[in-house]
C-alpha cells in the first residue's frame, strides 16, 4: 500500500480569510466583514454593520481577489494537484434570498476554476466555509429558520449547474461539528444564543436544519453532475481519556458525541444511538418535517473531509485546558505546542484517519492541516521555516503510517493556507501557515508582496515524490 498514483496533493484557504474585495463585483456583507478578528472575540449580540473607521481583517484580507493569477502560478509551481477554496456565498447571492444569482460574482469564480484548470489543478470547493449572508442572520434569525435550507439549496444548484464537469470535488459546510462543539457557532451556523431560547432546542433545531441542507446539496450534485464527487467536512479533535481509570473512558467517548452526531448522519443517513443519546443527554427536542428522514437517507457523501491540527484530552479530572482549533481540550503532558497553544502530535492524526475509516469505511480527504507560526524575515529576504517542514513533514510520515501500515483510504492532503492569510480564531496575520509569505500585519500594514519561503521549494519535492522524500535540505 502507498499513496494513491492520483493523490490530491495541494492547500487549502476560505473565501474569508483569503480574497477581500469585500464589496467588489456586487458582493453582499457576510457575518465575517462585520467584526474585527477571530472566531475568539465573538460577541454576545451579533455584529451587525461595518463601523467607519475600524479595521477588519476579511475586507482585503491578502486580495486573492485581484492576485488569483499570481497565486495560481505559484501554486503550479509547487505542483499542486488540486487546491481547496470556498466562494463566498455572498458574492453569489448577496442577500442570500434571492432568486437569481449574481452574475459578477460567478464570473469571478469562473475566472478561478479556469485558471486553476489551466495548469491541470483540480478546483475542491468548500460551498459554505465561516461566511454566511448577514442578511440571513439578522433578517432571519439564521438557521433557527428553515427557510435557510432553501436558500442554500437555490445557492447550491446554481453552483453545481454553473460549474458542472469542471468541479469534481465538493464539500458542503466547513467543520460543520463546531456548531454544536462551541458556545457561540457565530462562524458556523451564525448563531449566537439568546437569553430567552431553550439552547439545548436550538442546538438541535439548527444542526437538523444544517444537515438536512447538506443532504439535500448531496442529492443535488449527484443529480445535476454524477461524475463529481461531495463530501462533508468536519473538524477531527482526536481526543485521549487523560488516564486508564474507566470513567475517563466513557468521558473521552461522550465529548466526541458532537463531532460524531454530524458524520454519523451524512455518513449513515439517520440520527445514529450516538446522535439520539446525545439528545437525551441535553434534553433537547427539535422538529421534523415529513421528507427530513429520506432526504438525510439519500443525500450521504462520498468521502469524508476533516480538518486536523491537533489532539486534546478528556477525562474526569482535567483541569489544565490549551488551545486548540475551535474546540478547546485537555492538557497533554506528552505533547508539545504552538505558541498558540495548540498541541502538536502526528500520531494524533495517524488515530484521526483509523478512527474515522474505521467507523465509516469511506475514502478520506485531509483537507486542512498545518502550524501557525510567527515567520522572521531574514535581512537578505529569506524565510528559513524549518519548524513548518518538521510538523508537516512528521504528519505527513503519520499519514504514510495510515496508509502503508494500517491500509486507509486517503484521498488527500490539503494543508491550511499554503499563502499566508487571516487567521479564523484570532483575525491576526502573524500567524501564518503558508509555504509563501505576504507582506501584512495584524493591522492591515503592508504591501501584500508575495515571497516563497524555505518550505515552498520543499512542498514542491514532496508532491514530485508523492510523498516519499520528506527531508529538509
Ligand atoms: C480551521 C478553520 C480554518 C482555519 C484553520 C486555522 O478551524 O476551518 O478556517 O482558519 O482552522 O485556524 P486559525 O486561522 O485560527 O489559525
Amino acid at each position: 500500500m502507498k499513496f494513491r498514483t492520483d493523490f490530491l496533493w495541494g492547500g487549502a484557504t476560505a473565501a474569508n480569510q483569503f480574497e477581500g474585495g469585500y464589496l467588489e463585483g456586487g458582493k453582499g456583507l457576510s457575518i465575517d466583514d462585520v467584526y474585527k478578528g477571530g472566531s475568539a472575540t465573538v460577541q454576545r449580540v451579533i455584529h451587525d454593520k461595518v463601523i467607519d473607521g475600524e479595521y477588519y481583517p476579511s475586507h482585503v484580507a491578502v486580495d486573492f481577489y485581484h492576485r488569483y493569477k499570481e497565486d495560481i502560478a505559484l501554486l503550479a509551481e509547487m505542483g499542486f494537484k488540486c487546491f481547496r477554496f470556498s466562494i463566498a456565498w455572498t458574492r453569489i447571492f448577496p442577500r442570500g434570498d434571492e432568486k437569481k444569482p449574481n452574475e459578477a460574482g460567478l464570473k469571478f469564480y469562473d475566472n478561478v476554476i479556469d485558471e486553476l484548470l489551466k495548469y491541470g489543478i483540480e478546483p475542491v470547493v468548500t460551498i459554505s466555509h465561516y461566511e454566511m449572508p448577514l442578511t440571513l442572520v439578522k433578517e432571519y434569525d439564521s438557521w433557527r429558520n428553515r427557510k435557510l435550507i432553501d436558500f442554500f439549496h437555490n445557492y447550491c444548484k446554481v453552483l453545481f449547474n454553473r460549474y458542472k464537469g469542471k468541479v469534481k470535488y465538493w464539500m458542503t459546510f466547513n467543520e460543520v461539528n463546531c456548531t454544536l462543539g462551541l458556545v457561540r457557532p457565530y462562524l458556523q451556523a451564525g448563531i449566537i444564543y439568546r437569553d430567552d431560547e431553550n439552547v439545548a432546542d436550538v442546538k438541535l433545531q439548527v444542526s437538523h436544519h444544517l444537515l438536512v441542507a447538506s443532504a439535500l446539496a448531496v442529492k443535488e450534485c449527484h443529480k445535476i453532475d454524477p461524475d463529481a464527487k461531495i463530501g462533508c467536512m468536519i473538524l477531527y479533535p482526536t481526543t485521549y481519556p487523560e488516564t486508564c481509570d474507566p470513567a475517563d473512558q466513557i468521558v473521552a467517548r461522550d465529548v466526541m458525541a458532537t463531532t460524531y452526531y454530524y458524520s454519523d448522519v451524512m455518513v449513515r443517513g439517520r440520527y445514529t444511538n450516538v446522535c439520539t443519546a446525545y439528545q437525551q443527554s441535553i434534553n433537547g427536542h427539535f422538529t421534523m418535517e415529513t421528507g427530513d428522514e429520506a432526504i438525510l437517507k439519500e443525500g450521504v457523501v462520498d468521502y469524508i473531509g476533516f480538518s486536523y491540527y491537533c489532539s486534546r484530552v478528556e477525562g474526569v479530572h482535567v483541569t489544565e485546558y490549551t488551545g486548540g482549533n475551535m474546540l478547546r481540550g485537555g492538557k497533554n503532558p506528552h505533547l508539545v505546542a504552538t505558541e498558540w497553544g495548540w498541541q502538536i502530535d502526528p500520531i494524533g492524526l495517524r488515530m484521526a484517519l483509523n478512527n474515522l475509516y474505521d467507523r465509516y469505511q469511506l475514502p478520506l480527504f485531509i483537507v486542512e492541516n498545518g502550524m501557525g507560526a510567527v515567520d522572521n524575515v531574514e535581512s537578505d529576504g529569506s524565510i528559513i521555516d524549518d519548524y513548518r517542514i518538521e510538523y508537516l513533514a512528521a504528519h505527513i510520515k503519520a499519514m504514510k503510517d495510515a496508509v502503508e501500515i494500517d491500509h486507509v483510504d486517503l484521498m488527500g492532503y490539503t494543508p491550511w493556507g499554503p499563502i499566508d492569510l487571516v487567521s479564523a480564531g484570532t483575525g491576526e496575520m502573524k500567524k501564518r501557515y503558508g509555504f509563501v509569505y505576504v507582506d501584512k500585519d495584524d493591522l492591515g500594514n503592508g504591501t501584500l508582496a508575495r515571497t516563497k519561503k524555505k518550505s515552498f521549494d520543499w512542498y514542491k519535492k514532496v508532491i514530485a515524490t508523492n510523498g516519499e522524500d520528506l527531508s529538509n535540505i
